[in-house]
């Protein structure tokens, strides 16, 4: 019966496959999201531009992160910066954390050191997957206090979490920690024009190459479903 239910949940996830995303951020809003180009450092394929993204109070004695992932495995690193332009000097939030189940996850009380408090940055959220490396970044502002409690933040009910070592999220360039970047080691990040933007994608799939390409990551998911 278990055996079934993984069965039918691996040809659900290969079905859905790229078409219903890698994993989305539910809250606080994302600044853009494209399954395509998910894969994309890191931001997922879009820039953060505090002119026109939706900007949201994040407080810095703990705040909501909600997400959702299509994958039946997923490992989580939640991180943050001042950066406005999310090219590195980022600080992490918590240890990884790996979900074990598909669709909702959320923290509900995830801190950002204090000293953020009355600044802009960015949120970064890096998913290490069966199809690698994902991310998404939502722009906020950083408040003191406790934020709300959100109605999105909420666990899926046969979801199981738990901190573990990922070779991958730890290997992540730019996760530095405060002590060490403010000594002036963020001056390496990159220079705009290096930075992934939905228009320098690495996926102009399109017809019938989309169709095959749809086909092999629906098998590759369903493969690595059952590992
Ligand atoms: C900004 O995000 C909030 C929270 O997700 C949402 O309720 C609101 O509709 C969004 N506003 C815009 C302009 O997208
Ligand atoms: C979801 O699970 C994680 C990990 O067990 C836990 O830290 C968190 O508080 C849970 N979220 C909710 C909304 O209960
Ligand atoms: C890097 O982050 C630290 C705090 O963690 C901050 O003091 C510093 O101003 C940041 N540097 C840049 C270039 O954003
Ligand atoms: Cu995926």
């Amino acid at each position: 019966m278990v055996k079934l239910f993984t069965l039918s949940n691996c040809f659900l996830a290969a079905l859905i496959g790229q078409a219903a995303g890698h994993f989305v951020v539910v809250y606080p809003p994302s600044v853009g999201f494209d399954d395509a180009i998910e894969g994309n450092a890191p931001c997922g394929g879009f820039s953060v531009d505090f002119s026109k993204d939706n900007i949201t109070d994040f407080h810095v004695d703990g705040d909501v992160l909600a997400l959702q992932s299509f994958h039946p495995q997923v490992t989580w690193l939640f991180r943050a910066t001042l950066d406005q332009t999310a090219s590195g000097n980022w600080t992490n939030l918590l240890p990884a954390v790996q979900q074990t189940g598909l669709n909702n996850f959320c923290e509900p009380a995830v801190k950002v050191p204090a000293t953020f408090a009355g600044s802009k940055g960015v949120i970064g959220i890096a998913a290490d997957s069966p199809d690698g490396i994902l991310y998404q970044c939502a722009a906020v502002n950083f408040v003191t206090g406790v934020g709300a409690t959100q109605a999105s933040c909420k666990n899926e009910s046969s979801t199981t979490a738990s901190f573990v070592a990922d070779a991958a999220l730890s290997s992540l360039p730019s996760t530095a920690t405060a002590s060490a970047t403010s000594s002036g080691t963020a001056t390496s990040s990159p220079t705009s024009s290096t930075k992934p933007s939905a228009a320098n994608s690495n996926y102009g799939y399109s017809g019938l190459g989309m169709l095959a390409w749809v086909m092999v990551v629906g098998s590759a998911s369903f493969l690595a479903c059952l590992l």
